[in-house]
């Protein structure tokens, strides 16, 4: 029996079981309720992650409505950036399942989590957004699609003629597909003659792409599934994968459990940890200084690879010098990793066959997270481990799209798609010969700039499509003050989010499974979305509604269809050019770089050369670094908050909130706190705490686990509307200087019983902690 027969019959096991269970529970109740039954079969089952068998046979879920009746949609997850791909039923306006199509997901094969099976409620919740809005006298309206891009118009040209171009910005989606966003840095740059365009990454990877274009070319991963399958040994840190990016922690699990390595560098012990094969807590903030530490072990016993080093890197001799503090001794003072784990992660990575370096947020959301990314990249280097198959580069991406369309596509405020810098004269003459007309030479905004440049009064009027950002700005205290005080605001979304409440015109937009496009996965690959379902009400697609308002200003681009945005994006972004919607039609997916037609696409980056001007790595020296504010010593803060994500949420929640199986996992607000700690503290589990930093306080229900370390306590980043936000804690001041992302990761906090409980109703809660099983 080959490999694959004894995978099929594995599957098929799990299939059968899924399927009795599923036919035992459908039979109970009929209508549009047919789902509900194996949802929750499934899920009780499911823990984690929605796994191989973790399927169910639609056919049999779908038995009361006749097949003819049924569409069946080949489309990728609005999530994560995993990039499943899966097959959605669905009938007129309404989704009824979700199905893996192993022949069309290349990523995810058979696989889905959680959110991507079971979190598409809200596509069909009531509360969608199906009209424009407009505010009159502090109430919003329904407005006609006319009159409220008219208004849009109206109002940023207003702020524009009085106080400049700059006076407006832009915050593009990463939820939304290439074409919207190509369409919205061309709205930017072509009409309102800007660069204040930016989108989530800047609170996300942005470190990742600053420290990766500098030592290796591309900001991006360097490797595919392929290696994330395969590889004989992991470096994991900063990134809560079981949670975070499901489908890719189960791949990495079955691997390890046929003989991988893996190391885990976090300050929680956090699920994937359990089945490493060393798992090191570190104090969190001072990655810098274990990462250094592994280069200097490895250089100082001689297991770097010499010859990968003189052929294809530059730098060697100035990262040796500039790693000579980062002994043993100085790593576990400032980390808390003894010698010995050290030891041993640095020679098994050194001496693997093939080795993938990890990372997610844990490394990038500091205020010196490029460094952080930096020091990760000189210790790959050194080891040899990038430019194969099985070996690279491999930070998780979040949001969907965000490789592709927060970044590739160019809504940034210093780069055109394709990472072309606005401040490079051949890449402006080219923009400037394709949109015909003078583009601005110098840098806008990022995202928390213009926050602050709107507090100073430059920024006046600002665009946001798809970003909740008065929950997931650091400081939303202030953020929303901000918001509130603008002179204009039109917001793009699916629903009337808190930050839509401020706007003065509300546009409402094609959820993922009403559009068509293209979303660009964590590995690079391009991949196809689809309408499944028809909008609900007059809700129009992102590069509909962004087009119509170029209109407004004379500007007619004439796109019929998402397919001739990305003709358009072919020509002007080499490393998308070969890639068009026909070609992914047939082949499923295409990694860029993809130059042209011909091409077929690039699985993994830097075979024979880096991405630079000498087509060699680019070793940088990083230096001792460590969180702004646990730096001061203050008393009255004595802890270390770090945020993140659970498995069954999603940031702001405008999505996973409206399905009531997935909040009863995740209703209420806590924090993790260790036993040592809560003893100190007086504080016992489920009681409700006081968590208070410089910048606010919110009411918690404390969970004591050994998850964080003595001292670290770890506040979920969704909100729950009650006892507050975790934003409400963190601080829009210390950014990294060179991605300006936020210190999302480190805020000093003090915990105290809480004076006064929130108002919530636990009744249907099944979990306070997310709903993990471990
Ligand atoms: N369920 C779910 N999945 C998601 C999302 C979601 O909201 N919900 N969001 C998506 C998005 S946009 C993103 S960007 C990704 C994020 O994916 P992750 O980055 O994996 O998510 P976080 O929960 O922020 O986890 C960060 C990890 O860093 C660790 N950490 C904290 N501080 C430090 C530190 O100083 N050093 C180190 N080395 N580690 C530290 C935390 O303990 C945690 O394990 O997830 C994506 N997937
Ligand atoms: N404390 C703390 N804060 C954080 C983080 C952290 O780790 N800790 N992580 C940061 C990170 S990595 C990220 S990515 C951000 C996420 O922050 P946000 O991007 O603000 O969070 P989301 O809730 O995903 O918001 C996406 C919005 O897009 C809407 N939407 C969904 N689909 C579509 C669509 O197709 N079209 C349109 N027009 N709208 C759509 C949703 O309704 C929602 O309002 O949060 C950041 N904030
Ligand atoms: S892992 Fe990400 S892309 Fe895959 S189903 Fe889950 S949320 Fe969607
Ligand atoms: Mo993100």
């Amino acid at each position: 029996m080959t490999d694959d027969d004894t995978e099929k019959k594995g599957v098929a096991g799990f299939m059968a079981r899924a399927k009795e269970q599923a036919q035992t529970a459908s039979r109970k109740l009929d209508g549009s309720e047919a789902f509900q039954p194996v949802e929750h079969v499934a899920e009780s089952f499911a823990a984690n992650t929605m796994s191989e068998g973790r399927l169910f046979d639609m056919a049999d879920a779908l038995s009361v409505y006749r097949l003819s009746d049924v569409d069946v949609t080949d489309t990728t997850c609005g999530y994560c950036a995993v990039g499943c791909r899966f097959d959605v039923y669905s009938k007129d306006d309404e989704v009824l399942g979700i199905r893996p199509n192993p022949e069309k997901a290349p990523i995810n094969g058979i696989s889905t989590c959680v959110k991507g099976k079971f979190g598409y409620k809200y596509a069909n919740s009531d509360d969608r957004l199906t009209e424009p809005l407009i505010k009159e006298d502090g109430e919003f309206r329904e407005a006609s699609w006319d009159e409220a891009l008219d208004r849009v118009a109206e109002g940023l040209s207003e702020i524009q003629d009085e106080y400049g171009r700059n006076g407006v910005s832009f915050v593009s989606s990463s939820k939304t597909s290439n074409e919207a966003n190509y369409l919205m840095q061309k709205l930017a740059r072509q009409v309102f003659g800007t660069n204040n365009i930016d989108n989530c990454n800047r609170l996300c990877h942005s470190p990742t792409v600053a420290g990766l274009s500098q030592t290796v070319g591309f900001g991006a991963g360097s490797v595919g599934v392929e290696a994330l399958e395969n590889a004989d040994c992991y470096l994991i840190t900063g990134s809560n994968t079981t949670e975070a990016h499901p489908v890719i922690a189960t791949r990495i699990k079955q691997n390890v459990k046929d003989g991988a390595d893996m190391f885990v560098f976090d300050p929680r012990k956090v699920q994937i940890a359990q089945f490493a094969t060393q798992y090191s807590r570190v104090q969190p903030g001072y990655d810098t200084v274990w990462i250094n530490g592994l280069t200097r072990h490895i250089i100082e016993n001689d297991l770097h690879d010499e010859e990968f080093i003189e052929e294809r890197t530059v730098g060697f001799d100035e990262l040796k010098e500039g790693l000579e503090k980062f002994t043993p001794e100085f790593v576990e003072e400032k980390t808390g990793v003894p010698p010995e784990e050290l030891e041993r992660a640095a020679e098994t990575v050194a001496n693997a066959d093939s080795c993938v370096f990890c990372w997610t947020l844990g490394l990038t959301e500091h205020s010196h997270g490029t460094e952080n990314v930096i020091s990760m990249a000189n210790l790959a280097l050194v080891t040899g481990h990038v430019g194969t198959e099985h070996s690279g580069l491999a930070p998780f991406r979040g949001q969907n799209n965000v490789q592709g369309g927060g970044g590739d596509m160019g809504p940034l405020p210093g780069n055109f798609p394709g990472y072309q810098k606005v401040t490079t004269d051949d890449a402006r003459e080219k923009f400037e010969d394709a949109y015909g007309v003078e583009l601005p030479d110098e840098e806008g905004y990022t995202i928390t700039e213009q926050f602050l440049a709107a507090d100073r009064g430059e920024i006046r009027g600002m665009f946001i499509e798809g970003e909740n950002v008065v929950y997931s700005e650091p400081n939303v205290a202030h953020a929303e003050e901000i918001v509130e005080n603008l002179e204009f605001l039109a917001v793009q979304d699916i629903f009337l989010t808190d930050t839509a409440k401020y706007a003065d015109v509300v546009l409402p937009a094609n959820s993922p499974f009403e559009t068509n496009g293209t979303y660009t996965s964590s590995t690079r690959h391009v991949q196809l979305v689809k309408r499944a379902i028809d909008p609900p009400g007059n809700a129009k697609p992102d590069w509909v509604i962004t087009q119509e308002l170029a209109e407004r200003f004379g500007y007619d681009w004439g796109f019929r269809n998402p397919s001739e945005i990305m003709d358009e994006v072919n020509d002007l972004t080499p490393i998308y050019g070969g890639i068009t919607h026909e070609r992914l039609e047939t082949e499923g997916s295409i990694p860029w770089p993809c130059w042209d037609e011909d091409h077929p696409g690039t699985p993994y980056l830097y075979d024979e050369e880096f991405n630079t001007a000498d087509g060699k790595a680019h070793m940088i020296p990083t230096h001792v670094s460590g969180p702004v504010e646990a730096d001061m010593d203050d008393e009255d803060f004595p802890l270390a908050m770090t945020t993140g994500r659970v498995l069954y949420q999603y940031h702001t929640g405008t999505m996973t909130n409206r399905d009531a199986g997935i909040r009863s996992y995740t209703d209420e607000l806590f924090v993790e706190i260790n036993p040592a700690t809560a003893e100190e503290l007086g504080v016992s589990d489920a009681q409700y705490v006081d968590v208070t930093s410089r910048k606010g306080s919110i009411t918690a229900l404390a969970q004591v686990t050994e998850r964080p370390g003595e001292g670290v306590v770890f506040v979920p980043m969704h909100y729950f509307g009650q006892g507050g936000a975790a934003n409400e804690l963190t601080d829009e001041e210390h950014l990294d200087d060179q991605a300006h992302v936020p210190e999302f990761k480190v805020t000093d906090v003090r915990i105290t019983p809480a004076e006064t409980k929130p108002d919530v109703d636990v009744s249907e809660r099944a979990a306070t902690d997310g709903g993990r099983t471990d």
